[in-house]
């Protein structure tokens, strides 16, 4: 049905979300509030099978290129690439919820600092009314999944489409408890992005269950289920109604087809450490037809103890991947090159663009780029041609570039990955970058022991700037940019929610970065060998290995693992597995520094952290 128009200046707010068949009076009475706020000149209801109608619009109007057959090209402005931790901020009413991560504000100064900024700032231009469920419909999490986000921009909206369960009837039903989360772009040619007169804000008003974000219409910033609500949110969430974890977490399925047992592992890798790449992984062929790898997610888990079988479950409350564009290729990750391929929907942003093939090019996509560059733009929309000297060597695309693909596009994607109950956990895994010290992998038994290993993850500072050579940007269950709360309760919370399970899953630290010092080459090649470990850990909570015990958890002997057809460098499986005892002595003592900053950390934790110490010191 054609929507009524703007008339005489006026919207006809209620008729437009009567023929959208959006009910619940909470929800319209938060539409009208910002609709008058931001200065919308029109609202639109969205529903999911939207899609088709929003994608031709977008196109019509230059927001989107054709990429070959149903896909989809989109540049962000170039200001607008990543999300932004230094603007971002969680905003409580009490002084007590400021941890040292979470960027505390209280409430009552940063709400109204955002609505000044949202004031009439969508002028002109259509408010999307996007109501989302952040967990397959029935979960027992149901209750805190839900949430309407009103965007001023449209390719926002294809996004959110691909990455939730979007339409009305996800929350017709729920009274006031759904997340109120609003995007208003701003004007990003004048925001002084990364100045210090930076206009942008990314607020969650936590304990109002409100999201406010102004200036940015990219990732993380603008689609706010995921990042915002899925993790900032529900962290905050979990804790507060004492019942649930939300983790940036990656959850697969692993099926060992000779003797149908499956495991489920989930984990942490701080951003851009590889997630998504391990949870698309596929069995290595080397290893025959014996293991299939389900996909169930990449980025979001949240976690409950169930009573039932006092067993940890996890689902992902997503419904897409945003994954880094970045070394995609088939051998790397031909799950995703499926993934993405024609006719899935798939829209990319940043990458680099053909504008007479239509085709899409990245770092890594293929050894080299292009070499007829005719009709080739990069990441920025400029001529690869027309190049001067000096830019010539400039990537393609931003190496924050990404896809955004639903999930059921994931060849991969587990059979049950909507089973409401989410799927049972054996493992929690943990791991960061690190070129030295940390070994492919260790395990660890004891809950404390590995809340503390969560606790201390970190990945190698990657510019100067950011920290001392070989000192760790430490980054807490991955959690650093989404921590809602203060670390000591969090870690509290860990452990009452793990704790509360009578069958725990086991906890392990991976690496799958480790270099040689002399010349930098990965001792492990990755990607898809990253099951071989994992298949290791779950024989060692079976029972059928023992590894080796180190102070720091057990690591397996090399016969344990199972190499079939690799070809390690002779020295660099030693390497791997091996414990540099004084490099885990400097170590400890960087890591008593960081936990020091965490007040009321359970004592649990320390007993965990003096214990590791005490057995490297007795090697
Ligand atoms: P976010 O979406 O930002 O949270 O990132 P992520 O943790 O999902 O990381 P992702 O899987 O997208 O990987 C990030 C980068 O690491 C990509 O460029 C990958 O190609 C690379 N990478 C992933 N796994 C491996 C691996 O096992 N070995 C090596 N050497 N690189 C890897
Ligand atoms: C991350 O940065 O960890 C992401 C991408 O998953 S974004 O949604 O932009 O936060
Ligand atoms: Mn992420």
């Amino acid at each position: 049905p054609a929507l009524p128009e703007k008339l005489c200046g006026v919207t006809d707010i209620d008729g437009v979300m009567d023929a959208a068949g959006l009910s619940n009076q909470h929800v319209r009475d938060y539409v009208h509030r910002y609709f008058e706020l931001t200065g919308a000149d029109r609202i639109e209801v969205v529903n999911a099978s939207d899609d088709a109608r929003l994608l031709r619009e977008a196109l019509d109007a230059g927001e989107l290129a054709p990429a070959g057959e149903g896909r989809y090209y989109s540049r962000s402005h170039p200001k607008d690439t990543a999300r932004s931790e230094e603007r971002t901020v969680v905003a409580t009413s009490n002084p007590a919820d400021a941890g040292v991560y979470n960027n505390w504000r209280p409430a009552a100064e940063m709400r109204p600092l955002l609505e000044d900024r949202m004031r009439g700032a969508s002028a002109g231009k259509t408010m999307y009314v996007v109501p989302y469920l952040m967990a397959p419909p029935g979960s027992p999490l149901e209750a805190f999944a839900a949430g309407v986000e009103l965007t001023d921009t449209r390719t926002v909206v294809l996004h959110m489409i691909r990455m939730a369960r979007v339409g009305v009837d996800h929350v017709n039903d729920l009274g006031d408890s759904f997340v109120r989360a609003v995007h208003v772009t701003g004007d990003l040619d004048s925001l002084g992005q990364g100045t210090p007169d930076d206009q942008r804000w990314f607020v969650t008003l936590a304990d109002e269950r409100t999201i406010l974000h102004y200036g940015s219409s990219y990732g993380g910033n603008a689609l706010l289920g995921k990042i915002a609500h899925g993790l900032r949110q529900a962290t905050y969430d979990g804790w507060a109604s004492g019942d649930f974890l939300a983790e940036q977490f990656l959850l697969l399925g692993i099926t060992d087809k000779q003797t149908g047992r499956k495991y489920h592992v989930c984990g942490g890798m701080p951003s851009a450490s590889g997630k998504t790449n391990l949870a698309m992984t596929l069995a290595p062929d080397a290893l025959g037809d014996r293991y299939r790898v389900d996909f169930y997610g990449d980025d979001i888990a949240w976690l409950r103890a169930d009573p039932d079988d006092g067993r940890i479950y996890a689902i992902n409350p997503e419904y897409g991947a945003f994954g880094v564009a970045k070394d995609t290729n088939e051998k790397t990750n031909p799950t995703a090159v499926e993934a993405i391929a024609e006719g899935t929907g798939t829209i990319f942003t940043n990458v680099a663009y053909n504008e007479q093939t239509q085709d899409v090019w990245w770092e890594g996509k293929t050894k080299f780029p292009p070499a007829d560059v005719t009709g080739w733009r990069d990441w920025k929309g400029e001529l690869i041609s027309e190049r001067s000297e000096e830019e010539k060597d400039a990537p393609w695309a931003h190496p924050n570039s990404r896809f955004t693909t639903t999930l059921a596009n994931i060849p991969n994607i587990a059979p049950d990955y909507e089973n409401p109950k989410g799927v049972p956990v054996d493992a929690i895994i943990f791991g960061g970058r690190t070129r030295d010290r940390e070994p492919l992998v260790r395990a660890v038994t004891d809950l404390a022991e590995g809340v503390y290993d969560g606790l201390t993850l970190g990945a190698e500072a990657t510019f100067a700037a950011e920290g001392t050579e070989g000192v760790l940007r430490y980054d807490p269950m991955s959690m650093r940019p989404f921590m809602a709360y203060p670390e000591g309760a969090y870690a509290a919370h860990w452990l009452k929610v793990i704790g509360a399970a009578t069958d725990q899953p086991i906890f392990a630290h991976v690496n799958w970065f480790q270099r040689d010092p002399e010349d930098g080459h990965f001792l492990w090649p990755g990607y898809r060998d990253n099951l071989r470990p994992l298949l290791w850990l779950m024989q060692l909570r079976n029972g059928e290995v023992t590894g080796r015990q180190t102070p720091v958890g057990v690591v397996p002997t090399p016969e344990e693992l199972d190499l079939t057809g690799m070809d390690l460098r002779p020295g660099d499986l030693d390497t791997l597995l091996t414990i540099d005892t004084a490099r885990w002595q400097q170590e400890m003592a960087h890591r008593e520094e960081h936990l020091a900053q965490f007040p009321d950390l359970p004592e649990a934790i320390w007993t965990a952290h003096r214990r590791v110490a005490a057995a490297l010191d007795d090697q």
